[in-house]
């Protein structure tokens, strides 16, 4: 079975980094062999594209700043990461992809969905995701989860406003694009979201 590209994305806290081992775990039990990597990072520059991002410290970027990073770090990673994986025929997982850029820098930061597409096009010339999963969870339950697990981050800090426009840009990407979103009711007990993972992973396999 030749490897899939599959991402996983959602607001702060929806349960991105549990879905991601658990949809690895049960691939790899299947044989398959399972890259698990994340956005912004996966290599070395990116993860310091990441961390400048995410810190409190020091200047803040200005919108274009932050997506030309998010980008540059996007560009790395798919060269030296995503892309050898899916050459030798492994499964890619990754935490976050293009969509958190719709979403945060397009539908919440108001950067235009023209910018992002030429950008999306320029970095990554046909490659998109094979499917998104979108762990699809309200703001408030979200962020309680990211700050029941520690310190939060420069993202973490936008008000409630910002993540209402974050999980209707994701959920209209999604809505709009049935055949590759798969939306998970990320607020379920863990027990139910693996079970509706389960079937995804089914799906996927079964296509393969
Ligand atoms: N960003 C990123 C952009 O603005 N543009 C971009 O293009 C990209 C790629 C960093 C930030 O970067 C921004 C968006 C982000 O703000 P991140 O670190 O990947 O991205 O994002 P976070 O959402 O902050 O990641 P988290 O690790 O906080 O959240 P996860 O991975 O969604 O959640 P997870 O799995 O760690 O779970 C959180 C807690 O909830 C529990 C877990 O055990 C954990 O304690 N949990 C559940 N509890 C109850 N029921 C369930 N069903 C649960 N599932 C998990």
């Amino acid at each position: 079975m030749s490897g899939r590209f599959i991402t996983i994305e959602g607001g702060e806290g929806a349960g991105k980094s549990t879905a991601q081992a658990f949809i690895a775990g049960k691939l790899e039990q299947q044989g398959c062999s399972v890259v698990c990597t994340r956005e912004p990072g996966g290599t070395p520059l990116a993860e310091a594209i990441r961390n400048t991002l995410l810190s409190l410290k020091g200047e803040a970027p200005v919108d274009m700043a932050e997506l030309l990073l998010l980008f540059a770090a996007r560009a790395q990673h798919l060269a030296k990461v995503i892309e050898p994986a899916l050459a030798r025929g492994q499964w890619v997982i990754c935490d976050r992809f293009t969509d958190a850029t719709f979403a945060y820098q397009g539908a919440a930061r108001g950067l235009s969905c023209e910018a992002i597409s030429s950008l999306e096009s320029l970095v990554q010339g046909s490659r998109r995701p094979d499917a998104v999963v979108l762990m699809d969870l309200s703001p408030e339950i979200g962020i309680a989860r990211a700050r029941a697990r520690g310190e939060l981050d420069r993202f973490e800090q936008e008000d409630r406003a910002f993540y209402d426009r974050v999980r209707v840009g994701y959920l209209t990407r999604a809505e709009a694009q049935p055949a590759r979103y798969s939306i998970v009711d990320a607020s379920q007990p863990l027990d139910a979201v693996q079970r509706d993972l389960r079937h995804l992973i089914d799906q996927w396999t079964s296509h393969g």
